[in-house]
């Protein structure tokens, strides 16, 4: 499933009050320094390696140190650094990505450096906890040293908050420590989806990101310039950009995604919940209302219509289908539509949801419960998306959602889910049906899982079934510090350690 939109011309809705908002609550960027580990300084001739380990997963700019040994350098140095946030990724070959996304993501370049000694400053910011250094030429003359490598690192995030969690659990504590550091690491400018790739705000992971920081970083301002964003550069008839390019100049992408944009009143409200901001009440209550006429205009008998489904992400997946997901996905956004016309006091408005919720409510059941199967079925298919996103919208009885949960539990077979993002909604739901231990024992397996295939940061992407494997066609463009990753701390704090099942 490649996610690619083009549209020509492509004039987003600009609100320029909105994103001079998001402007006036840029962050600024804290900055530590680090070290690699100890290294060999010895010369370099052509053709030897080095490889930096810096011990963590760093986001910042590197400046090396070089040096020489032999006779006085005649001829510039070229060096190629390669460098990767897992070990893993160090043996792949960047020559051989033929995947769908740009190779320029790859973090590798190729450098002259014609002043010897020198300092080498890199233009660009690097997500990685290895550097690996391969001295292309110098000359029969001379030999390179690196002497020194340094890292300036770069969040938004108050690190003095990353409190350590001690649960008497050291599963879960590294657990919880390493999805803080996964948070740290995409706390930039804006909440980006991944440090390495692609660098930008996307609606599925800042919902998830904020949900995190409000146990954590508590860094509110960060999330409402992120909603002002999504508010400020939109499609031309209302709608939110799956992702925001945040640059300079902000721009909404071309890229819509059903399911993404249906996520904004829920990410609205829960600010809300932790700010009661009432600027930011009146200024997005009329684009998340937007943002469910929409949804709501894509029924058809009842339904979301064919267009909208495919339009749904949900999961990394070829072979998911994703039509009760999206239908319940529509339902999961009203109930937070609600909350917010509640909040507004917006009361004939609220009185509407209640209907189309009901009304919708009845549809998919009607739908899409099989009393044979006992769990939901999307046009023949049982999968796991299926079931919790009908769980998490309230969809059926409080009984047949915990059976479905039991069902969904015991799938074996694909579609499997492979992403963190829809695992961090398979543990909501089995929380949402009361099964606790269950979603305690999922968190540890899947994240744990990470950290015991080595994991510094937690992953983008994760099969245990297929490690290794990437929806871009090569594991060497997957993000391994990513944003929809970092849950796990939310999940902890909020609904294991205070047993809020909400
Ligand atoms: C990927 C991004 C992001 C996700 C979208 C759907 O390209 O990394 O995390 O939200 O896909």
């Amino acid at each position: 499933m490649a996610l690619i939109s083009i549209i020509e011309d492509f004039h987003p809705l600009i609100d320029a009050r909105l994103l001079a908002r998001a402007e006036a609550l840029r962050p600024a960027l804290q900055h530590e320094e680090r070290l690699p580990l100890p290294f060999n300084d010895a010369p370099l001739g052509k053709g030897a390696e080095l490889l930096l380990d810096f011990g963590e997963h760093l986001v910042g700019r590197m400046t090396l140190t070089l040096g020489t040994a032999g006779s006085h350098p005649d001829a510039p140095a070229t060096v190629k650094l390669f460098f990767a946030e897992t070990l893993r990724e160090l043996d792949e070959d960047p020559a051989a990505f033929d995947g769908w996304l740009s190779r320029s993501w790859i973090q590798e370049e190729t450098v002259h450096v014609d002043e010897l000694p020198g300092i080498l400053t890199l233009p660009r910011r690097y997500a990685f906890r290895y550097l690996r250094i391969t001295v292309l030429d110098t000359s029969p003359k001379y030999k390179l040293i690196v002497r020194n490598a340094l890292c300036r690192t770069e969040t938004s995030a108050d690190r003095t908050r990353m409190k350590p969690l001690c649960s008497g659990d050291e599963k879960l504590d590294r657990i919880h420590a390493v999805s803080l550091k996964t948070l740290a690491d995409c706390m930039q400018e804006v909440f980006e989806d991944g440090p390495k790739r692609d660098r930008r705000l996307w609606m599925g992971d800042l919902r998830l990101q904020a949900l995190t920081n409000a146990v954590s970083f508590r860094n509110f301002d960060l999330v409402k310039r992120c909603l002002y964003l999504f508010g400020g550069s939109r499609f031309p008839d209302g709608r939110v950009s799956a992702n925001v390019f945040a640059g300079a100049r902000p721009e909404g992408d071309d890229t819509f995604l059903f399911d993404y944009a249906l996520l904004f009143p829920a990410a609205l409200e829960e600010y809300l919940e932790g700010t009661n901001d009432a600027e930011a009440l009146d200024d997005l209550y009329p684009i998340a209302m937007e943002q469910i006429d929409y949804g709501l205009r894509q029924q058809e008998d009842g339904l979301v219509n064919a267009a909208a489904v495919k339009d749904c992400f949900i999961d990394w997946s070829d072979t998911l289908d994703r039509t009760a997901c999206a239908g319940a996905v529509l339902l999961y956004a009203l109930r937070y539509a609600q909350r917010l016309a509640e909040r507004k006091g917006d009361a004939a408005r609220l009185e509407e949801l209640r209907r189309q919720s009901d009304t919708l409510r009845e549809a998919l059941l009607r739908r899409f419960w099989s009393e044979d199967e006992q769990c939901f079925v999307s046009n023949g298919q049982i999968s796991a998306a299926s079931q919790v996103w009908m769980v998490l919208a309230d969809a059926g009885t409080p009984e047949q959602a915990r059976q479905t949960m039991r069902r969904a539990l015991s799938l074996r077979g694909t579609p499997h889910m492979t992403t963190p993002y829809m695992h961090h909604y398979f543990v909501m739901a089995l929380l949402k049906v009361g099964l606790r231990t269950e979603a305690e024992q999922h968190l540890k397996d899947y994240w744990g899982g990470m950290l015991d295939a080595g994991a510094d940061t937690f992953w983008e992407c994760w099969e245990p079934e297929k490690p290794g494997s990437s929806p871009y066609g090569g594991l060497i463009v997957n993000s391994f510090c990513h944003a929809w990753s970092c849950t796990p701390a939310y999940i902890i704090e909020k609904h294991l350690l205070n047993q809020d099942t909400k």
